[in-house]
């Protein structure tokens, strides 16, 4: 099965972080670059450091919830804690898509389901995979790439 992950990170350090992360999926078949971006938080909460994101495809046999589960275990590993919703954190690795399909469960939504607004998503994959069609939006990437503005988003 091929996968869309993302990757972010606001706290500690989070170039390394990303990259240590990086190396624990053996089943990366491509990488975007880094790139910095301004946090993107809930209305009236407090500022936040910016992130560093980056996207990542994989090839792997593990099915979706096989794949959150090592996911949110790495996500521990490197000292993920998880407060409130969109809370600074060491590391983030979100499941973006899977192959052409619509996944729906208690516990994970594919495609995600705020990535088609995110500048911060958008960019990198677009790098990687801009013909991957969102199988909801039926359009590419690179398309809806198009329709944002992502100039807060800066690559490293
Ligand atoms: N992740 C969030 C909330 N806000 N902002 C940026 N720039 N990058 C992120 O990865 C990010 C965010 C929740 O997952
Ligand atoms: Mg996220
Ligand atoms: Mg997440």
């Amino acid at each position: 099965m091929k996968y869309a992950i993302a990757l972010g990170s606001n706290l500690g350090d989070s170039r390394s972080i990303l990259e240590s992360a990086l190396n624990r999926l053996a089943t990366v078949v491509a990488r975007s670059s880094w790139y910095q971006t301004k946090a993107v938080t809930l209305p009236n909460s407090p500022p936040q450091p910016d992130y560093i994101n980056g996207c990542a495809i994989l090839e792997t046999e593990l099915e979706p919830l096989e794949l959150l589960a090592k996911l949110q275990q790495i996500e521990t590993e490197f000292g993920r804690i998880r407060h409130q919703k969109w809370d600074a954190r060491t590391l983030d690795l979100d499941i973006l898509l899977i192959n052409d399909v619509v996944f729906q469960t208690e516990t994970l939504e594919v495609p995600h389901p705020r990535m088609s607004d995110r500048a911060f998503v958008l960019v990198p994959l677009a790098e990687i995979a801009p013909d991957w069609k969102h199988p909801r939006l039926n359009r590419s990437i690179a398309q809806l790439l198009q329709s944002i503005d992502a100039s807060d988003v800066k690559k490293l």
